[in-house]
């Protein structure tokens, strides 16, 4: 476990967007003196852009087009509308989102399937892989706990493909969503079959209806909350062991002048964990301080950052739109990635730097880096050889190319279910039958002490101001005692801004602040990467239950005020079908088609009971999130 002396709050509670701006323009001299370019740079040549393709009205699905719409072409050549393409583009979107993070969680399956007592990849969490084999009923009695693993990974790796039936994870919600996702059509068949069936439906000279598109992408992207994704954090916990409450920090001080410094980015756990196990060797740390350097530095960029924080407290050096500033510190000896969410700029970039850029999965091959397959079997050893090549290439800084800014912060994070439940007893004694359950935390919502929940995911995204509109939303709903639950890059944001601090709780309101005092949390609750937001469905499955409520009742909502990738379509479907209504600060690319915003803002109200709210000024935003938790407040009498 690392160990860091971690710093004293700085007299600010907050790191402000004006300092997080003024580090990056900074960083951007580096790029300069280097005669590097960032996507500062790109965005401007990119601008305007294309407006068919931000409206959704753009098709090239077939060689006949590409096919636009236009006031004197309300139609494609094959006759599509508006409404056809803007529909047919978004469940692309959401299938493709739903195919990265479930082919992510058919990864570590596989990782699952070859673990050993012996071999590179273990069991850290016996009990949660037991649980899981009695929820599919898998026999356990006397058997060893390797074997038990083996068959359910094999279990979980025909989730995908199965030729009957729904998704095991679907009986974990409530009665209430299951009967409506059995009634509606949305419950979601084997995994790879609903990525398939939306791939189908969208090629040349299938459907045309938009209702029929948008259900769609509800199914896929359920096929993703509670399936691909869910499965990817449930088998992580299994191997990696299930994430606790800890302290670490983040933003780019965190990276050492003094020492190799080696960011992981990326996603998929299975590697990057075997590269802090690797760096914490007394051979490997031998072999830096033999050439110079006082010791190996990871540091951890997007959701690998915040696997790695929540299970062994490595630092994180920031999200998505920050990447490059990491390289252009000049203190930087190795990126190393494995998949989605890496800018293929980090090739060229690395090149006007000392930076070796090191990529690991065929999935995700980029010109301009140095490739080495990641294998399971060997997966140590080749862990070893990376960080041996960081370290040989910390003689080749440039000493006058370095600046790393000093801004980092306080983060408390590591909070999974489990954890939460775990903090919750603290808040009250007053419930004897209070223990493992959210009652204490419903309590304090019914007593108004805390108004609600958001559960505040995604990227940064250049299309705003990046960062800003998060910081603003947060900082807002907190002074209004609304707690929040964070993954992704948002959880970064927050990591930087410094209020995943326990100190933060001077920025909220006094019922917010109470709960935090006793129960020992900081305001915003750090639940993990991308893939952890199945964590927040099964959280908001958790409090419908104990609440004895429907999921559409609670006062909790989902809200991606800056997302970017495809995965966020697919998220934004699974939330919308669990019941929750999701606020988001970019507009999907579907303006073209007025059925299709009529669709993802009240159609799906119709099948799932919760729908989009869309506003990209984080004011207007962050007002109608606190309107829509009232309005669950006052309907529930409370
Ligand atoms: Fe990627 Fe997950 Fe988005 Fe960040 S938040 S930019 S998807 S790393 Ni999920
Ligand atoms: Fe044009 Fe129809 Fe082909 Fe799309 S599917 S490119 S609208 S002809």
């Amino acid at each position: 476990m690392v160990n860091w002396n971690l710093m004293k709050l700085s007299e600010n509670l907050t790191t402000t967007i004006e300092q997080m701006e003024a580090d990056s323009a900074r960083l951007k001299e580096q790029a300069c003196a280097a005669c590097a370019e960032t996507w500062e740079d790109r965005k401007k040549n990119q601008t305007p852009q294309c407006q068919f393709g931000e409206n959704g009205i753009c098709c090239r699905i077939c060689s006949m087009g590409p096919c636009r719409i236009t006031p004197k072409a309300s139609r494609g050549i094959c006759g599509a509308d508006a409404h056809a393409i803007a529909g047919r583009n978004y469940l692309r979107m959401a299938a493709a989102g739903t195919a990265a993070h479930s082919d992510h969680g058919r990864e570590i399956a596989h990782v699952l399937h070859k673990s050993s007592r012996d071999g590179n990849f273990q069991i850290r969490d016996e009990q949660k892989l037991v649980a899981l084999a009695h929820e599919w009923a898998i026999p356990t009695e006397g058997r060893d706990i390797y074997d038990i693993a083996h068959e359910v990974a094999e279990t979980g790796l025909l989730e995908y493909g199965k030729p009957f039936g729904s998704l095991r994870f679907l009986k974990r919600a409530t009665d209430e969503r299951q009967k409506v996702w059995d009634e509606t059509g949305i419950a979601p068949r084997a995994i790879d079959r609903e990525i398939a069936t939306a791939m189908h439906m969208t090629n040349m000279g299938n459907t045309a209806d938009a209702e029929a598109l948008v259900k769609q992408s509800l199914r896929v992207g359920m096929a993703d909350g509670w399936g691909g994704s869910m499965m990817g954090t449930e088998f992580s916990d299994i191997l990696f062991g299930t994430p606790t409450a800890r302290t670490t920090e983040g933003n780019l001080g965190v990276l050492e002048r003094e020492m190799v410094n080696i960011v992981v980015h990326g996603h998929d756990p299975a590697f990057s964990e075997m590269v802090v196990v690797a760096a914490e060797l007394k051979e490997m740390t031998d072999y830096a301080k033999s050439k110079g350097a006082k010791g190996i530095n990871i540091a951890g960029l997007c959701c690998t950052a915040n696997e790695v924080a929540m299970r062994h407290g490595v630092r994180m050096a920031g999200n998505f739109l920050q990447q490059e500033n990491a390289v252009l510190t000049g203190a930087v000896e190795m990126m190393c990635v494995d998949v989605q969410c890496i800018f293929p700029a980090l090739g060229p970039l690395t090149d006007c730097f000392h930076t070796k850029f090191v990529t690991t999965s065929p999935i995700a091959r980029i010109p301009g880096s140095i490739y080495i397959e990641f294998k399971t079997e060997t997966a140590l050893d080749q862990a070893k050889d990376i960080i041996k090549m960081a370290i040989d290439n910390f003689q080749n800084r440039n000493p006058d190319r370095i600046f790393i800014p000093d801004n980092k912060q306080v983060a408390n994070v590591g909070y999974p279910c489990e954890q939460i439940i775990k903090e919750l007893d603290g808040v009250t004694n007053s419930h004897v039958d209070a223990l493992g359950s959210y009652r204490p935390a419903i309590d304090c919502i019914k007593a108004g002490v805390l108004r609600g929940a958001v559960a505040i995911v995604g990227c940064n995204n250049p299309k705003v101001r990046p960062d800003y509109s998060h910081l603003e939303i947060m900082k807002e709903l907190i002074k209004n005692d609304i707690l929040i639950v964070a993954t992704g890059c948002a959880a970064q944001v927050a990591t930087k801004s410094g209020l995943l601090s326990k100190e933060a709780k001077e920025l909220c309101g006094s019922g917010l602040k109470r709960v935090c005092e006793l129960a020992g949390i900081p305001p915003i609750l750090h639940m993990g990467a991308c893939v952890d937001i199945s964590r927040m469905m099964l959280l908001a499955t958790g409090i419908a239950k104990d609440w004895g409520v429907d999921i559409t009742q609670i006062p909790v909502v989902g809200c991606a005020p800056e997302w970017m990738s495809e995965k966020a379509v697919a998220i934004a479907n699974y939330v919308v079908s669990t019941g929750l209504d999701v606020y988001l600060g970019i507009e999907p690319q579907v303006k073209g088609s007025s059925q299709m915003m009529e669709l993802i803002t009240e159609g799906t109200r119709k099948i799932t009971g919760a729908g989009y709210i869309i506003n990209k000024d984080p004011h207007e935003l962050v007002k109608s999130i606190i309107n829509g938790i009232e309005a669950k407040r006052t309907a529930l009498g409370i």
